[in-house]
């Protein structure tokens, strides 16, 4: 894995970002520009000029499209200076303002354009079964295109490959019970094809605006950051979320909520999967640090690997 190792300087080539004016934007407050700017044609236009940044592809496969609704609520970087300053996005099946083979044609020629250097962003689960005809992202030249065709195709022309949401990293809801397509992450549609591409896994259903810029930033400043066994970077994932909880001391004292309403109280009883659950919400939190799960409900393991099955039922009576 070549960007493992790359140093700022090599990586600022790659990228054209500097290291210094992407700090700049990340630690800048927050632009308080309005999501509604970000579909303002003036903005679609001055995206295209900012090709110099570093160019992203983003695809949707199986998904709820809610991984992309967290991050536009990404609010120190805003998502304008994400998509203005820091990369170049440059498909994105939701938002963006062309479509059909056109769209197909631009996004086929950033891949051959930037090969090795662009990243690829995967949301949503990619149907393996029935030779990927679970979903077909559109037509080109008369020919259907699957997101099995998709994802090899560009996971292999790409310089980095972010699964972003539980869905692209395991599999998640299209790929618990009863699973008729075939819904796979994409590192096992990776070792199918033998693609090697550096890959991150960012997952939760949804993924914290967060995680998802801040793997951007380190992968722009630094390379790949430290991933833990389930590819996911150890700096977000890297600690448990049962052994850093408020409740602990509750937990520990066997002082237990019985109901969700409840202010105080461990809430393992209520169905709380906190101790198998590695992330950082609890410091973190949510809605720009306004709350999380276990503030008014329970943990229910989103970020695993066994996501939704190994973590049902979500609630229990206590
Ligand atoms: Fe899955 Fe995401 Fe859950 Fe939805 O990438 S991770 S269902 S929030 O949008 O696809
Ligand atoms: Fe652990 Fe959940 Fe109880 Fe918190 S509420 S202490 S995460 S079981
Ligand atoms: Fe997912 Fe648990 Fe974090 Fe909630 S607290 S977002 S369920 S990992």
């Amino acid at each position: 894995m070549k960007d493992e190792h790359m140093l700022p300087d090599e990586q600022q080539k790659k990228t054209g970002v500097s290291r210094r004016t992407f700090l700049k934007t990340v630690t800048g407050t927050a632009a308080g520009i309005g999501i509604s700017q970000v579909f303002n044609p003036a903005l679609v236009s001055a995206m295209k000029k900012a090709l110099k940044n570093h160019p992203v592809l983003w695809i949707q496969g199986q998904g709820c499209t809610g991984c992309s609704v967290s991050l536009l609520n990404s609010v120190d970087p805003s998502i304008a200076d994400i998509l203005l300053k820091i990369i170049s996005l440059q498909f994105h099946p939701t938002v963006m303002a062309s479509e059909g083979e056109t769209a197909l044609e631009n996004m086929y020629a950033i891949a051959k354009e930037y090969k090795g250097k662009f990243s690829l962003v995967v949301e949503g689960a990619v149907p393996m079964a029935a030779e990927g005809k679970y979903c077909i992202i559109g037509e080109l030249n008369g020919k259907e295109i699957t997101m099995v065709d998709l994802t090899k195709d560009l996971g292999a022309k790409a310089g980095s490959v972010l699964a972003v949401g539980t869905c692209a990293a395991y599999g998640g809801i299209p790929a618990a019970e009863g699973n008729e397509t075939g819904a796979s992450g994409v590192q096992e549609l990776f070792k199918t094809y033998g693609i090697k591409t550096p890959l991150v896994n960012i997952p939760g259903c949804p993924s914290h605006p967060d995680w998802i810029v801040g793997t951007i930033a380190h992968l722009l400043t630094k390379g790949i950051p430290e991933l833990d066994e389930n590819g996911r970077p150890t700096m977000f994932f890297g600690n448990n979320i049962h052994d850093n909880c408020p409740h602990l001391s509750q937990y520990e004292a066997g002082e237990m909520a019985e109901k969700l309403s409840d202010a105080n109280g461990c809430r393992m009883d209520l169905g709380c999967k906190g101790p198998d659950t590695n992330a950082d919400c609890y410091k973190r939190k949510w809605n720009s640090g306004m709350n999380w799960c276990v503030d008014n409900a329970v943990c229910i393991g989103c970020v695993e690997p066994g996501f939704p099955d190994a973590s049902s039922p979500f609630y229990e009576p206590a």
